[in-house]
Order: structure tokens, then sequence, then C-alpha cells
């Protein structure tokens, strides 16, 4: 199992992080971390994920448990770009989808 520091290792002695964990971190700070105290907390997660819904602790609590690997109850930016995957995978289906319609012909 990966910890969050070995992932983010590679890039803590890099003078210039990859641009994607610079535009993430940004993102976290801009869209996530709506209270500004460095954490994204349940609530917070559920506005990311699951905008338009109530109902959704259980959904919100799986990706908590996915996410949070120091178990504080907040999820970091590390932690975030750590299962960036699934963070998109939850939100980002119908925006696949229109991708494709606009580039019906590309192929991956
Ligand atoms: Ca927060
Ligand atoms: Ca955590």
């Amino acid at each position: 199992m990966i910890t969050v520091a070995e992932f983010l290792g590679q890039y803590h002695d890099a003078q210039t992080p990859p641009a994607w964990v610079r535009r993430q971190r940004e993102d976290f700070h801009k869209k996530f971390d709506l209270n500004k105290d460095g954490k994204m907390d349940r609530e917070e997660a559920r506005a990311w994920v699951l905008p338009e819904r109530d109902d959704s602790h259980d959904e919100t609590a799986h990706l908590m448990d996915g996410t949070d690997e120091n178990a504080d109850g907040f999820l970091s930016v590390d932690e975030i770009l750590l299962h960036w995957n699934l963070f998109v995978g939850s939100q980002a289906t119908d925006h696949g989808r229109t991708l494709r319609k606009v580039r019906p012909h590309q192929e991956l």
C-alpha cells in the first residue's frame, strides 16, 4: 500500500513540481477547500462529488474512507492527489462522454 509521502516523495525535492500537481493544488484551494482551512471535510467532499444531492452521505463516506489515508476525518490536498482518479471518476462520467462526442474519431 502506497502512502501519501511515498506518492509525493518524488515531488517533494523537485524545484518545480509537474504542472498537473501545481494545477490540482490550486484547484484544491480554489474549488474544494471552501472554508480555507487547508483540508477537505465531509461537507466539502460532498459538495464536490455530488453537488446536486442531499442524500449522498453513504457515497461521501465511501469516498472519504477510500481517500483519507491517515484517517483523521479530513482530506488533505496530498490525499486527494493520491486518489485523484477516484474523484474524477465519481464526478466526470458525463464530462468524459461529452469529450467522446466532440472528438468521435480520436482513439486513445
Ligand atoms: Ca476545508
Ligand atoms: Ca486525512
